[in-house]
């Protein structure tokens, strides 16, 4: 059985302020036609299908289109929400869609269920576990439920006792991300029936490796969940970190797929979708597939000057760029100059103390630094040089006139 992984589509996302519309349309376009090519049975997409709550409708066009190619080509769909999809939005017809060859879920609804697809060569098991936020989760959710909490409220009228409802609020305080995930796979794992099983997860697992543009999963931490939680599936699809990557576990094969296109500076490798040979004893066999569409991201730095000579960053003409300018001097107009060579240029810093000098530390007591050194050294900290005399007689005229304005 062959399997195409994929994650984190963000559909509806921009890039600084290029729209990315035309870019995931064109990776719908290709990915359709690789894995009829590649002859995959199954398509998984391992959460964040769209980038926000509310998603716009093109994108949700965009999602229908591609999944309704796909169940065309006779290939099945298996798709869970990530943290930044509204689970209740996006799979609020799973129930439906099951019999479309579409099987989607989101939220706690569903969670602990096996479902049992059948294949030429014998069936598989397949767990979804979308992004489960702690919070949400229903009162009754989990095994960890501290006995007295459940028995003491028999009188039936419906209004919980003071003491169960602080121990309900206990027991939510003390949910993580790892908890609950945990407690999904512990209901799911009694009802596996087959030797060839699949997770598919959303997930931060303890060892992978992030980008700059995931979001936290967690307020206060960072939510991560160790790779053991899957121990025993014959693979793990896994969305949420934006680099493809394997995750070292003892039992089985963890792995992200990373997202298509590259979604934030820091993601200047190359980007792919994850296929997967299982054969019916379990065993897997993963190669990453290069996609070949979208813009690259670049992130180049030097002196205006050199920034606009063409033939310095050739690679970066058609990249979304970062671009730092470490020009000392005042350099006007930065960004429109940098467009004529870089035309997708989102990012300009300047940051003249780019070529190795530091900013000297912080005096522990600012009020030690008369107001004329605080500014000089903060001009030198900016700027990297120290003022010229000239703009030096500049700033002590602010200084005398700022403290005077100060004392009337
Ligand atoms: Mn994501």
């Amino acid at each position: 059985m062959r399997i195409a992984h994929t994650s984190d589509w963000h559909l509806g996302r921009s890039f600084g302020e290029v729209s990315l519309r035309e870019d995931q349309a064109r990776f719908c376009d290709w990915f359709v036609e690789m894995v009829d090519d590649q002859g995959c049975d199954l398509v998984v997409i391992a959460g964040d299908i769209y980038d926000r709550a509310v998603a716009p409708t093109e994108s949700i066009d965009l999602f229908r289109t591609t999944v309704r190619r796909l169940l065309d080509a006779g290939i099945r769909v298996v798709a869970i929400t990530g943290n930044h999809d509204a689970a209740d939005r996006v799979a609020a017809y799973s129930e439906l869609l099951d019999h479309s060859g579409l099987v989607l879920r989101g939220g706690y609804d569903r969670v602990g269920e096996v479902v049992q697809l059948d294949h030429v060569d014998g069936p598989l098991d397949l767990v979804l576990l979308p992004f489960l936020h702690p919070q949400s989760a229903p009162d009754s959710f989990g095994q960890q439920r501290p006995d007295a909490a459940d028995s003491s409220d028999g009188t039936g009228d419906g209004d919980p006792s003071g003491d169960t409802v602080q121990l309900l609020l206990e027991r939510r305080g003390r949910r993580t991300h790892e908890s609950v995930l945990t407690d999904a796979v512990a209901l799911a794992r009694p009802q596996l029936r087959g030797v060839r099983s699949l997770a598919v997860a959303h997930a931060f697992v303890t060892g992978g490796q992030e980008s700059e543009s995931e979001r936290r999963l967690e307020v206060g931490g960072t939510g991560q969940v160790p790779g053991e939680v899957f121990s025993g599936f014959s693979y793990t699809a896994l969305g949420h970190l934006h680099r493809p990557q394997s995750v070292s576990v003892d039992h089985g094969h963890v792995r992200y797929s990373g997202t298509p296109l590259p979604y934030s500076f820091s993601e200047e490798h190359p980007k792919s979708i994850t296929l997967v040979d299982l054969a019916p004893d379990g065993t897997c066999e993963v190669e990453e597939v290069p996609v070949p569409v979208g813009r690259p991201v670049r992130r180049i730095s030097g002196t205006i000057e050199e920034l606009l000579r063409r033939d310095r960053f050739p690679e970066a003409h058609d990249a979304f760029v970062q671009a730092t300018v470490t020009d000392r001097g005042v350099v006007t107009e930065a960004k429109a100059q940098l467009l004529q060579v870089y035309p997708f240029v989102v990012e300009v810093r300047l940051a003249p103390l780019a070529d190795g000098d530091t900013p000297s530390e912080a005096p522990a007591n600012i009020r030690e630094l008369s107001p004329l050194d605080a500014v000089v050294q903060f001009w030198e900290a900016v700027d990297g040089a120290s003022p010229t005399a000239e703009e030096r007689d500049l700033l002590v005229t602010v200084v005398e006139e700022s403290i005077q304005a100060v004392e009337q």
